[in-house]
C-alpha cells in the first residue's frame, strides 16, 4: 500500500502552517544516528523543490522532494554492501564509480574529510546526499566550460567567481 502523502506531509508540517521550514524537514528526517539531520543537505533539497521561491515546501511541492529522499534511500541502501548503515570509502568509490565518476585516490580522501560529519571514517546518509549533489553540481559546471570534453577548462579570475557564486549549492 501507497503510503499517504497528504498524511507524511501533516506530520512533517510541525506547525500546521501549510508549509514546510528547513527546520521542520530537519526534524522529520532521519540519518541513522543520533544527531540531527545535516541542516546543509534539508537547505539544499529545499532549495531543489521550492518552484515558487518562498523558501518553504508547499504540498504540492512536497510529493517531488519525498520522493526524491526516497530514491536516495533506496540508492543509499544498495550501496551500503554490509548493512552498515553508512558509507565507508569503498562503498563510496564504488557508489561514485558506478555514477561514472572517474576520481582518485587523494581525492577520496579529500571527500571523506570534507563529508564525514562524524569523523568516523564513514558518511552517513545526510552527509551522501550533500557530497552527491555538490559533486553533481561542481561537474555539471565544470562541463558546461569543458567544451572539448578533454576535462581540462581555462577560466579567468572572474569567470572563476562567477562559476563560483552562481551555483545553487
Ligand atoms: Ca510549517
Ligand atoms: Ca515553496
Ligand atoms: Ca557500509
Amino acid at each position: 500500500m501507497q503510503p499517504d502523502v497528504g498524511a507524511i506531509f501533516r506530520g512533517v508540517d510541525r506547525d500546521g502552517s501549510g508549509s514546510i521550514s528547513t527546520m521542520e524537514l530537519q526534524s522529520a528526517l532521519s540519518n541513522g544516528t543520533h544527531n540531527s539531520f545535516n541542516p546543509e543537505t534539508c537547505r539544499l533539497m529545499i532549495g531543489m523543490f521550492d518552484a515558487n521561491g518562498d523558501g518553504a515546501i508547499e504540498f504540492r511541492e512536497f510529493q517531488a522532494l519525498w520522493n526524491y529522499v526516497n530514491d536516495w534511500t533506496a540508492c543509499f541502501r544498495s550501496f551500503d554492501n554490509d548493512g552498515s548503515g553508512n558509507i565507508d570509502r569503498g562503498e563510496l568509490t564504488n557508489a561514485l564509480t558506478r555514477f561514472g565518476y572517474r576520481l582518485s585516490p587523494p581525492f577520496y580522501t579529500i571527500l571523506m574529510n570534507k563529508f564525514d560529519r562524524s569523523h568516523a571514517g564513514r558518511i552517513n546518509f545526510d552527509d551522501f546526499i550533500q557530497l552527491c549533489v555538490v559533486l553533481q553540481t561542481l561537474t555539471a559546471a565544470f562541463r558546461d566550460k569543458d567544451l572539448d570534453r578533454d576535462g581540462v577548462i581555462q577560466v579567468g579570475y572572474e569567470e572563476f567567481l562567477t562559476m563560483v557564486f552562481s551555483l545553487k549549492m
